[in-house]
């Protein structure tokens, strides 16, 4: 071993702490349950006629099951064990379209508080090695409250007493895509 070996600091090769892994075994629990979820209600829109809304909300369960695989690769990538956990059923009962965009904005608030609480016990337990993870967690659950929000007012505003604004909203949430570029895919790429 050189001089200059010998003074690189060791990789750090501790178990990944277990409080935090079983939060995220949970969260990657809620991340398919949040899939299915959207999946159940891009259903309830195709039987309903709203192609448009039924498109954004299957691109949505694919951005679920995504999140749930940043969390399974990171387990992986950092030596823990993934745990996948019980699924329970979606809701499928829906009254109407406002019904879906409220419980859809209502979830994720759920989610945000869920992943704050992994941050929060990751700092309290001093493991660091998720920051990276979190931080996107907590940027992306932004992202998610606003475009949720974004839809419930658009959708009160525009849509919620004319059949024409409602028809002009489901044209164009028909375009979103999937966003390119995303986490997961460089994670997949490492791997
Ligand atoms: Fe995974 O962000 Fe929505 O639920």
């Amino acid at each position: 071993m050189s001089k200059r070996e010998a003074k690189m600091p060791k990789a750090d090769t501790r178990e990944l702490n277990q409080d935090v892994v079983d939060l995220i075994n949970d969260q990657i629990v809620l991340e398919i349950y949040s899939a299915h979820l959207y999946l159940s209600m891009s259903a309830w829109f195709s039987e309903h006629g709203l192609d448009g809304y039924a498109h954004w909300y299957y691109i949505q369960h694919l951005e679920e099951l995504d999140h749930a695989k940043i969390f399974y690769l990171d387990l992986i990538e950092l030596g823990a064990e993934p745990v996948i956990g019980a699924i329970d059923a979606p809701d499928s009962d829906f009254k109407d379209v406002e019904d879906i965009l409220v419980k859809t904005y209502e979830h994720e608030l759920y989610i945000t508080a869920s992943i704050h609480k992994i941050y929060d016990e990751a700092i309290k337990k001093g493991e660091y090695r998720v920051n990276d993870t979190l931080e996107w967690f907590v940027a992306e659950q932004v992202e998610e409250e606003s475009n949720t929000s974004t839809n419930l007012d658009r959708f009160r505003l525009f849509a919620k007493e004319s059949p024409s604004g409602l028809k002009d909203l489901d044209d164009e949430l028909a375009q979103r895509v999937l966003a390119k570029g995303t986490r997961i895919s460089t994670l997949e790429a490492e791997i």
